[in-house]
């Protein structure tokens, strides 16, 4: 057990052999493509199905001895579906809420996963869904109903033989007003200073995502390289900052993406740079908080063009760090759960360079007065479902059974 200010963190060993089987397997290489929609990147296995449910077992089975009687328990993400199920297995009677961070697909989608009953007939142990969108809990919704699992209400009501349970949206958020003070107080640090100095006066663009290709990075590199080669006035103009810390390197298609990363910005910095310019800064590294906010203050304009995102935070940490005198532009993809939200945001199809291209030169060339308005509306909506509220109107709904507040929102 660890103690951290007010929360006692229970830790416990996995064996090399759970590590690969249950999180680069099964929830790595299995659930996180099939909810991304790349049903061609899954690998699915036996055994890494089965020793994703084993591990979910072995969890239940050190979580049982820490449980209260009144304790409300909530669990987090795709890698833990069927632990409500095995808890329930072991006798647990308490309310069990789940909060999946990621999509959930179209049924055409997730159905083409073997062990779908499985996985969707443990979420149906919980007495409460947490999904970032409408649309999420919607597929989700039609996956249940079309396998003839349950059957449905009303919106959020379902009902499984005798068991009841709720499913609705409840889109996370960040928070807003500490980030903003961060970002703030970001231009009095010395790295602020030094990037300011490197620009030398050219505009900053940011990218900032954990490596994943469903972040959609390539398309990204190949939307600034078209926007350059289509604007030669603004060449030597802007400099792209696309910040990636590797992520989940022992999974394949991981390795193979930071290679391909790297080659197409190095081969669009020989093709187009300078001696005196580099049009994208390739950094694999996390920055601390602080310097990520002053960083997004700094920038003119930021890409979060994921091909798919359950919320991304990075739109909305850079939302909030703009300053209300002279805002940055968001352009920000139709595919992140965080559009439905921001809709003040300059709206792309990722997949659509050429358009995106475009959103780009339209996004830097916007007068003063419009990115306020947009940079507005943006606020508004953050500050109206900051991280605070989302966590508690999850947790009211879990302890009593009521619906808050999220069904008014979008
Ligand atoms: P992620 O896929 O990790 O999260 P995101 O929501 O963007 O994506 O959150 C990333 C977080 O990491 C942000 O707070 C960001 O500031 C931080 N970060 C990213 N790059 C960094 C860097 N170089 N240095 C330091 N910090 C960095 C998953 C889902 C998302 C969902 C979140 C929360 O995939 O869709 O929004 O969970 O539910």
């Amino acid at each position: 057990m660890l103690r951290d200010s007010n929360i006692d963190y229970a830790l416990t060993d996995l064996t090399d052999r759970d590590v690969e089987e249950y999180y680069q397997g099964f929830a790595n290489r299995v659930l996180w493509p099939i909810c991304h929609y790349r049903l061609d990147l899954a690998e699915y296995g036996r055994r890494e199905m089965a020793g994703y449910f084993r591990v979910n077992h072995f969890f239940a089975s050190r979580l049982l001895p820490l449980i209260g009687e009144d304790d409300l328990i909530w669990i987090h993400d795709y890698h833990l579906i069927p632990l409500a199920a095995e808890l329930r297995r072991q006798g647990v009677k308490n309310r069990i809420g789940f909060f999946l961070h990621i999509p959930w697909p179209a049924p055409d989608v997730f159905l083409a996963m073997p062990v779908n009953d499985e996985i969707l007939t443990s979420l149906t142990a919980y007495d409460v869904l947490g999904f970032q969108t409408e649309n999420d809990r919607e597929n989700f919704a039609d996956c249940l109903l079309r396998q003839g699992l349950g059957s449905r209400s009303d919106n959020t009501h379902f009902t499984v033989g005798a068991r009841s349970f709720t499913a609705r949206h409840y889109p996370i958020g960040i928070e807003t007003e500490e980030f903003a003070k961060l970002a703030q107080r970001a231009a009095e640090t010395s790295l602020h200073k030094r990037m300011l100095q490197s620009l030398d006066g050219k505009g900053l663009i940011i990218g900032v995502d954990r490596l994943d290709y469903s972040k959609g990075i390539t398309q990204r590199i190949d939307a600034f390289e078209n926007f350059l080669t289509r604007n030669p006035d603004s060449q030597r103009k802007v400099t792209l900052l696309q910040i990636t810390p590797k992520s989940r390197s022992e999974v394949p298609e991981y390795e193979a993406m930071q290679r391909a990363v790297a080659e197409q910005a190095g081969r669009v910095n020989g093709a187009l740079g300078t001696v005196d310019w580099v049009p994208i800064r390739y950094v694999n590294r996390s920055l601390r908080r602080p310097a990520l906010a002053g960083l997004y203050r700094m920038a003119k304009l930021a890409l979060v063009t994921p091909l798919r995102d359950g919320m991304n935070l990075v739109a909305k940490e850079f939302v909030a760090a703009q300053s209300e005198a002279d805002p940055g532009v968001l352009l920000l993809s139709r595919f992140a759960g965080a559009a439905q939200e921001l809709k003040d945001a300059v709206l792309v199809n990722p997949y659509d360079v050429e358009g995106t291209a475009e959103a780009v030169a339209r996004s830097l060339a916007m007068p003063l007065e419009e990115r306020r308005d947009r940079w507005k509306g943006m606020m508004k909506a953050l500050r109206g479902n900051d991280v605070f509220s989302w966590c508690d109107t999850f947790l009211g709904d879990l302890s009593t059974g009521e619906q808050g507040a999220f069904e008014n929102i979008v």
